[in-house]
């Protein structure tokens, strides 16, 4: 069976009506990086991220995933591929469409994390400041979700597979955040072929070996089918 490791970004939850980063009318246009996805701005103005993902945690609750994520359901499901998507999106449309193997590399916005003992639980549709943790009782509940600075999860299961693969394709990601942007160049080293699909060229684009650019909603269904 070809294996095939399908790096998602937030282009493939647009047509969800799931805002990208940095769209000009992107997240980041909004909000300082460093007050929202630091580790940093947490500890200065808690309740400002707990506000920001809590939002953001209602926005993915009310999206439906699209045809781009049902066709990657659909390709994993074929019986001729062996699909890892690798996501670096923290709502989960992935698992909504249908894919059952999915790396949540930069975390999920359905879960907690304890920002002092490290225990990780479901999150409540609202989390808030001094909420305690349910395995140390301490009041340092955060957003499970991966801040610059700190080591995005699963990562030797992910390089591993990525050296395995028969193909790479990148969907919907600006190329822009590192070690996830790294990948084609990881993949290329091991001789793995790569496709990018997204709607424009990325800043990587020049490092695949082929582009394909539009609409997730058109161009991933018609490279599956
Ligand atoms: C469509 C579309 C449609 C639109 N159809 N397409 C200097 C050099 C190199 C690295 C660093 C450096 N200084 C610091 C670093 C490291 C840092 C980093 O990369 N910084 C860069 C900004 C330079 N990285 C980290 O800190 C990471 N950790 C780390 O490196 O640990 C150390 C380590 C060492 C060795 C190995 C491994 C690790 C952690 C990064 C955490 C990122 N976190 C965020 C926010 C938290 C999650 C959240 O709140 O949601 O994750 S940042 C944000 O960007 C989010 C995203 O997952 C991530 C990527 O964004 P994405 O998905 O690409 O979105 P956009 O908006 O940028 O692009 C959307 C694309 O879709 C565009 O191209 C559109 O055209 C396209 N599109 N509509 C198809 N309909």
């Amino acid at each position: 069976m070809a294996k095939i490791v399908i790096l998602t970004g937030a282009g493939i939850s647009a047509e969800s009506g799931i805002r990208t980063f940095r769209a000009s009318d992107g997240l980041w246009e909004e909000h300082r990086i460093e007050d929202v996805a630091t580790p940093e701005g947490f500890m200065a103005d808690p309740g400002l991220v707990h506000r920001f993902y809590n939002a953001r945690r209602a926005a993915a609750a009310a999206a439906a995933p699209n045809a781009a994520h049902r066709a990657l359901a659909e390709l994993e499901q074929d019986g001729r591929h062996e699909v890892l998507v690798v996501t670096q999106n923290v709502d989960d449309l992935h698992e909504r469409g249908g894919s059952a193997n999915v790396i949540h590399m930069h975390g999920t916005l359905t879960g907690a994390l304890c920002h002092s003992c490290g225990h990780r639980w479901p999150a409540p549709a609202e989390m808030a400041p001094r909420d305690p943790c349910p395995a140390c009782q301490k009041p340092a509940t955060r957003p499970d979700i991966v801040w610059f600075g700190e080591m995005p999860y699963q990562m030797e299961e992910i390089w591993t597979a990525l050296r395995a693969a028969d193909l790479f394709v990148s969907i919907g990601t600006s190329g822009n955040v590192y070690p996830a942007a790294g990948f084609v160049a990881d993949a290329g080293h091991a001789g793995v072929p790569t496709l990018e699909l997204n709607l424009e060229p990325s800043a990587g684009s020049r490092y695949f070996d082929e582009a394909r650019h539009g609409p997730a909603t058109a161009i991933v269904p018609a490279w599956v089918r």
